[in-house]
């Protein structure tokens, strides 16, 4: 075989052990799922468990599973691998004031969260994994918010999305271990035990204060979404001065963050999402 002729060779045998193996060779990836579009970027630094509140998905969408909202219980939306990146602030520049420094440099560095480590190569949904029981905790914790959604087509997606990604933690390894974690970790924090009053309006500060002793005392994120505030059928505040435009801020997920013993952990200072300083709605 000539020179030329062995280099293509090593070329191809080195893309097809990369194909089924994962460049890093610590997560054992199996063939490509999506279409072989997947990627092979396992490395991720902390968790988003984010818990969304039924209710505020049907006044945001318009579009929704109305009886399960009436049920008035936070539900699961997802687990999710994060990378973080934490940079410095470019310092002020200095003014001549007098022998005075400035401290801007000794300010504590900016945290940029990256939601982008998505669809890792890995086994794909396997529906029949789902028994019995493990399917009736779901339905009832993890449901699927849209009116003709498919319970198993949002599960496949979570899946397929985040999942797949998650596998380097042990407690994450395999789908059936990734579901049935999720559900321990919803029923560990057990938001509705919260003394959140439904119909009322929240200043950030106060949703901050009551959620955070049910996490571990750490920082949450907070998303809020914006919904018509238009008449019938969308939120009556009696409060209208927390109007954007004629959208209204509603409270509508909490992101708990984790590190990767999927302990909580603090979130981001000032990474709220959507919330109107005003105070936001909780329907
Ligand atoms: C500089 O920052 C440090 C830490 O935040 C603070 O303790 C100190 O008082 C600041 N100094 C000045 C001159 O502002
Ligand atoms: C799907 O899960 C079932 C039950 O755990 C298992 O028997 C089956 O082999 C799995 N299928 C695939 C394609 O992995
Ligand atoms: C309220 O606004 C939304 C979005 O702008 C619109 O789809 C809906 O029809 C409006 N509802 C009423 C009662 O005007
Ligand atoms: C919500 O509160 C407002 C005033 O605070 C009240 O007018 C409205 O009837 C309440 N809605 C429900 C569903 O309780
Ligand atoms: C996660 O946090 C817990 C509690 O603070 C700590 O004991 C553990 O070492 C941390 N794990 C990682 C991987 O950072
Ligand atoms: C309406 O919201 C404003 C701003 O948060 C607040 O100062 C005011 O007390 C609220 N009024 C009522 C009736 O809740
Ligand atoms: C729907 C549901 O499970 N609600 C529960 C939320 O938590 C409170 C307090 O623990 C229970 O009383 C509710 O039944």
């Amino acid at each position: 075989m000539s020179h030329r002729w062995a280099t293509i060779f090593c070329f191809i045998l080195f893309q097809l052990i990369t194909t089924f193996y994962g460049i890093n060779g610590q997560v054992n990836a199996s063939p490509p799922i999506n279409g072989g579009s997947c990627s092979r970027n396992y490395e991720f630094d902390q968790f988003i468990l984010a818990i969304q509140w039924p209710v505020s998905f049907c006044y945001e969408k318009q579009e929704c599973n109305l009886q399960i909202a009436r049920n008035k219980k936070w539900l699961i939306h997802g687990l999710w691998p994060n990378r973080v990146q934490r940079s410095r602030p470019k310092p002020k520049p200095k003014r001549n004031d007098g022998g005075q420094t400035s401290n801007s440099s000794q300010r504590s560095a900016v945290t940029t969260i990256y939601n982008d480590i998505q669809f890792c190569c890995g086994p794909s949904y396997n529906q029949t994994s789902i028994n019995s029981k493990l399917y009736r905790e779901l339905i009832d914790k993890w449901p699927t918010l849209h009116s003709n959604g498919k319970h198993h087509g949002f599960w496949r997606h979570e899946w397929q999305k985040h999942g797949t990604c998650a596998r380097s933690v042990d407690q994450l390894k395999t789908q059936k271990a990734y579901f049935e974690t999720i559900l321990s970790m919803y029923n560990q924090f057990d938001l509705n035990r919260s003394s959140l009053q439904s119909n009322r309006t929240y200043q950030l500060a106060e949703l901050h204060r009551i959620i955070r002793p049910l996490v571990g005392g750490k920082r949450i994120r907070i998303e809020c979404s914006l919904a018509p505030n238009n008449g019938t059928g969308t939120p009556n505040t009696g409060n209208r001065s927390n109007n954007n435009g004629n959208k209204i801020s509603i409270f509508s997920e909490v992101h708990i963050c984790l590190n990767k013993s999927l302990q909580p952990i603090d979130c981001t200072r000032n990474d709220d999402y959507q919330c109107s300083k005003q105070g936001v709605l909780f329907p």
